[in-house]
This record gives C-alpha cells, structure tokens and sequence, in this order.
C-alpha cells in the first residue's frame, strides 16, 4: 500500500470512528423526551411567529427552531404558527380571549386552529410568556406523539400552583439518595447541564426546585452560597423555574451566634427576617423554604418545646412581606417505647390542623412509613381540612432499586391519588384534597425527590427517566392516567413504532406491581438492608432505634407475619376515617395487597386465590421473578426498533434487575421459612444458596 493510500485508509477509519462517535452521542440519553427528529407532521408547519420580547420568549424561539424545517418569522400574516399574548400580538388581541386567557391563569393556555381568510394558524397564546412557553412544549408534544394538529382546541392549566424538584444534594457535591451521577450544582456548576436542566422541567410544567439537602448545612444561608444559587435562580428564570432553599433551623446558632433557635426568640425572629431580606435582594423571585424539623436528628422547635406550627409560622412570617412560603415537613417521627411509627407524623401534627399561617404548606410522604414500594395513603390526607397539604413523593428508588431497577412510578402515584380519604364522603380523593377543590385550599403542590444527576443521561437508567417525566405531567394534571403518560414518553422518547409502543407501555404498566411482587408483596415493607437500602435484609435488628429494623416492621414469628395496626395491635388504623379504617382493619375487606400492614395473620390464613398465606407469598416472589424474566426477552426482541445503544445499556440493567429479583426472591422466602416450617409451594424455585450467604453479604449494586 502506498503512502497515500494509507493515509485515504486512515482518513475513511477516522471518518467512521466519527461517525460512530457522534451516533452514541446521539443516543446516549442525554437529550431525555426532548427529540425532535423524524416527526411526520413538521413539513406542515411552514413558518412560526414568536410574538413578544423577553428571555423567556427567545427560550420559545430557540425550542421552535430546533424542529428543523419551519422558519421562525417576525411576520404573522404569513405565519403557520403564532405565539403570543394579547398584550404582544395583533393577531391574538384580535380574537379577543383576554377573558379567557386570564381564567386560564398566568400559567395556563390556549392552543386553537384559527380560520383567516385563506389560511389556518395553529395560535399558542397566553397572559404571561411563561404559560405560551408551556403552550410550545405542549404544541411539540403533539408533533412527537404524532397526534392530529388539525383542528386543535385546547385550553390548559395547571392544577396544582407548586410543582417542585426537592434535590437532596450536599454541600460536597454528593447527592443523599441519589444514583445518577454528583449534584447538578453544587460543584462545578455546568450552565449547559443547567440550561438543559431548566428546559426539561419547562417541558413538563415543572416550576421550582428546592436545591439543597433537607437534612441541611447552615452554610448554605451564607452570602458566598445565596450568590450562587442567584446565579442559578437567573439561570432558571426564563424557564419559569423559582429557587428554593431548605435552611437549618439551627443556622441563627451557626451563622449567626445566637444562644438559641428558639422560634419564639425576638433575636431568632430578627435573625430569620433579615436573611429573608438578605435572600430575596439577591433572589427577588425566591420561592422560599422546605423544612425538615425534628426529624432523623435535625434541629427544630421541639428542642426549645415548641410546637411544629410555632416554628413554621415563625420562618412563614420572615418570608411572608416577600410573598415566599414554606413547605414544613411531616416525616417527623419520635422514638417512644412500644410505639408505631406509622402513627407518628398523624399523632404529632393533626393537632394543628388550622394553626399554620396561610403561606406554609405541610409536605407529606405519600404513605405512612417512607416512600416504600407500597404504602397505603397518609392518614394525613384526610385529617387536616384546615391546613393546606402538599403530597411528597420520591422520584429517586431509594426502596425501589436505585438506578437499576424498571419501575415506573406513575401507577403508584395513581393508586395514591385515587385513594378515597372519605374526608368529605365518598369520592374525596387524595387528588381532590390535593388540588384544593375538596377543602378549597388556596395553596396547592406536589413535591418529588429527583432522580437526576450529572450523568449523562441524566437519571443513571434511561427508562427512568419517565419517572421525572410522569412526575412533572402528573404535577400539572393529577387525574392523567399513567398509561396516557407512559404512550407519551415511549413515543417522545424511545420510539414511534407502533407494535413496540404498545409493548413498552405494557412492561411499564406492569413494572410496579412486579417490582412489589419481588420485594415487599401482600403489604410488608421496609425489609431493606440497614442504611444504604438496596438489597433484602429481612432478619435486620440491629440498628439503635427499633424502626429502623425490618424485623419492627414484619414481625414474623411462628404463628404468622405483619403488623397488627387494628384495635388489637397499634390501632394506628383509627387514623382514617371510618370508612376507610374500617375496610383496612377487617381481614375480609382489607385489600390483600395491604394486608401484611394492617395485620399479623397466621401462616395458614386464607387468601382470596384459595391459598394459604405462606404458598400465596411464595407465588408473589415468583411472579416478580418471573416478569423480569420474560420483560428481559421481550425486551431483546425489541432490538430492531430501538437506538443500539440505549437498547443495549437497558438490557444490561434487566440483567441486573433478574438478578436482584432472584435474591429478593430467595433471601426473603429462606428467612421467612425459619419461621412457617413449610415447604416452598409447587412453581416456586428453590435458593441456590443458604440463607447464611444472603445475610453474609449485602447484594451489590
Ligand atoms: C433526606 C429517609 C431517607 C433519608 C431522608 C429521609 C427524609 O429516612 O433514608 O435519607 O433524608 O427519609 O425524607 O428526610
């Protein structure tokens, strides 16, 4: 070969390793639902015209541009597409919906196909930039779900005033909880990765982020940190995304060498209202404070023996002149001897129903315990008509596998949010008090613990990025289905093949229940191996407080297994109301999936299938086995119709995730069997090894 056609050889390799490098980069994830090539429909949209000035509208232009064809245009007379408010654009004052739009709210939309003259004009229009910003991503959605764009006639608003990301991030970068990668910010802070951040989150209605750890560094209230979360907060701006803090309780001790915290202190009530003035002449749109108090060894009120409402109503008053608010947390839990800690969070907060100050909203756990695979409802839900309630959901699997396991959360939020708290009679859903319309509160929110980080696709697990993205959709409207949310990520995300779309949303509907199957089926919970909570560790007893131990929650013994919370145990069911209660406490009518929560039942009790207990909880481990079995082959089949590299790297989880399931399976079956002595029911596969192994070593990650 001579030189020169050495060199042409070199050049091809290098064109192709190019090429295959750009390819992966294309597909590593990192662009999440936010894809916009090969949409049918795009070749009709002939020209855009953005009308209206500001950062938030150039964010409007950049995303319109990025679907390619169309030509963003200055000129509406000529445009396919009008973006605009009425203050902003001829065309759209012209329709007259200034009534209309203002119902609508300021986050709110129109999105209609207007007849003029010779021409249709899709127009997205709005009262403030921010709600055409929405009314584009919802415009882009339809063009990436391929649904009809003739014809269009929407109106849209948010449900739900507050939609926020709690990020549990540490000064050091590191995340509590999380599984994707180091905090988005706290180190070196990449304002591309911020950018996209803040789109992703406009795209699905998002808007506003608690930035830093609940179990909170006072030094995050110093000067040199306000001034980088200002920088964030401008960056976010555009987005309609508003920062948050969560301060310690302890920081007029910390930052400010006072002798106390005691929230009925003049000088602690000094020192909150001048770093409340502090924050927001740095961040004029600060959102406020989310508080974690007297909780898992952090600072409160209780230590100065005031109560929950004291100190919240204290920080309420601090940030209230600046219209900021605060999210007080109900994951308070004491340690009293012989106690359920299920009952706790009711026990010590319902007697202040009323008592908080119109700008705090209590933040409660979706379930009673924290954020396990299933939970029942929060008692809370419907015992406090008088106070105004955000749920809190975990977005990150911290129970649920971290960032190795396919479970898509939307079904379990559903099942929560259709709980009827029977607060105002039948029909009063955790959906209804949440949304204000069943105690009109005027304040309303949801909360999620993220799951991102700086990995490059962003959640550690591609698939779990519907996770951020159901949260985000169920934020805005908590009545969508979780399958209508699961069609519109597979479809934005993964693929537009029709057979494979079906088949997706089919694993992702099934995915919780097999996840609870595998892990804690029939209503156990918490069997988590102690601290970092990934594999099973159902013999745990060995941790200071006694409810931080599987054994506390199971109770297996050789009569049965579960936890009596009925009259003959905790009575914590007494916390519903009596519809509810009454259901959960009968064994009869106590759905079967809840059953081990409210009840210890013997080995032996029947089930509804006709078997016995300990069979029935060995078909449920199996089961869960067996989905991520044939989830695994059905998801090679989809081989074809997926990018390689995403395909790849989820078959490489579904690997992993058989083979914790497998383990769950056989750890949680071989212990419990040294309580039942029974046999292992025909179909259930035996261990492969002894039950020493499993509580040897804890399964890695
Ligand atoms: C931020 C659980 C988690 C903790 C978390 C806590 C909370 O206990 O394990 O990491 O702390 O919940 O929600 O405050």
């Amino acid at each position: 070969m001579s030189h020169r056609q050495s060199r042409t050889l070199l050049l091809i390799v290098l064109c192709f390793l190019c090429l295959f490098v750009a390819k992966v980069k294309a597909d590593d994830g990192y662009r999440l639902w936010l894809r916009y090539d090969q949409l049918p429909q795009r070749e009709r949209i002939k020209s855009i015209a953005v009308e209206g000035k500001s950062a938030t509208f150039d964010v409007v232009r950049n995303e319109l541009t990025l679907l390619g064809a169309p030509v963003v245009v200055e000129d509406s007379d000529h445009a396919s597409v009008i973006v605009g408010l009425p203050q902003t654009s001829t065309f759209i004052r012209k329709l007259r919906w200034e009534a209309e739009l203002n119902r609508l709210g300021p986050e709110g939309y129109r999105i209609r196909t207007i007849s003029d003259g010779h021409r249709n004009v899709i127009v997205i229009a709005s009262t403030t930039d921010i709600g055409t910003l929405y009314g584009t991503f919802h415009f882009l959605r339809l063009l990436q779900t391929e649904q009809s764009i003739d014809r269009l006639r929407t109106d849209e608003r948010p449900a739900l005033k507050l939609r926020l990301l709690d990020h549990w991030d540490n000064i050091d970068g590191s995340i509590e909880r999380g599984y994707a990668g180091k905090s988005l910010w706290m180190g070196m802070a990449d304002n591309r990765r911020l950018v996209d951040y803040a789109r992703a989150n406009a795209s699905i209605g998002i808007n506003g982020a608690v930035l830093n750890n609940v179990n909170a560094n006072s030094e995050f209230l110093t000067t040199k940190y306000l001034n980088k979360f200002a920088a964030i907060a401008d960056v976010f701006r555009p987005y309609g995304i508003r920062v948050y803090l969560s301060p310690r309780f302890s920081a007029p001790i910390e930052l400010g060498k006072l002798p106390t915290a005691d929230p009925l202190d003049p000088a602690v009530i000094e020192w909150w209202k001048q770093k409340a003035d502090e924050i927001y002449k740095l961040i004029p749109d600060f959102g406020g404070f989310l508080v974690k108090a007297n909780s898992e060894g952090q600072p409160g009120p209780r230590t100065y023996n005031r109560t929950h409402a004291d100190g919240a109503n204290m920080l309420a008053a601090a940030l209230a002149p600046h219209h900021g608010i605060v999210m007080w947390r109900a994951f308070v839990y004491d340690m009293k001897p012989g106690y359920d800690r299920a009952a706790a969070a009711y026990e010590e907060l319902q007697p202040f129903d009323g008592k908080f100050a119109p700008n705090v909203l209590l933040q409660v756990k979706n379930g009673p315990i924290d954020f396990q695979p299933r939970e029942p409802f929060h008692p809370l839900f419907g015992a406090m008509p008088r106070t105004q309630m955000m749920p809190e959901f975990q977005i990150t699997q911290e129970y649920l596998g971290f960032d190795n396991h396919f479970v898509f959360l939307a079904t379990m939020w559903r099942e929560f949010l259709d709980s009827d708290t029977y607060a105002r009679g039948r029909g009063s859903t955790v959906a209804r008090v949440v949304d204000g319309s069943l105690y009109r509160q005027r304040l309303t929110g949801i909360a999620g613990v993220a799951n991102t980080g700086t990995d490059r696709n962003w959640t550690g697990y591609d698939l779990l990025q519907a996770n951020w993205y159901a949260f985000g959709r169920l934020a805005w409207n908590p009545q969508l289905s979780a399958e209508q949310i699961a069609t519109e990520w597979t479809r934005m995300t993964l693929t537009h093949d029709a057979r494979a779309v079906t088949t997706i949303v089919r694993l992702m509907l099934e995915s919780h229940e097999a996840v609870v199957n595998y892990m804690t089926p029939l209503g156990l919970h918490h069997l988590f191996w102690g601290g970092h909570h990934y594999g099973p560790a159902p013999w745990w007893d060995t941790e200071k407080r006694a409810d931080w131990n599987p054994v506390y929650y199971h109770k297996a013994d050789s009569f049965g297994i579960g936890f009596d919370r009925t009259k003959t145990g905790s009575n914590t069911v007494s916390q519903y109301r009596p519809e509810v209660a009454r259901q959960f406490a009968n064994t009869d009518t106590c759905p079967e999936k809840y059953l081990l929560w409210f009840h210890h039942v013997p080995w032996d009790f029947m089930l509804k299938s006709g078997d016995a207990l300990w069979d029935e909880l060995g078909f449920h481990y199996q089961r869960g086995v067996d989905w991520v079995r044939s989830t695994r082959a059905t998801w090679a089949e989809l081989s074809g119709v997926i990018d390689p590299e995403r395909h790849a790297a989820i078959a490489k989880k579904l690997a992993i995730q058989e083979r914790d399931a497998v383990w769950w399976r056989d750890a949680c079956l071989l212990y419990f069997q040294t309580f039942s002595k029974e046999q292992l029911p025909p179909g259930v596969e035996h261990a492969a090894k002894p039950l020493s192994e499993y509580k040897a070593k804890a399964l890695d990650w």
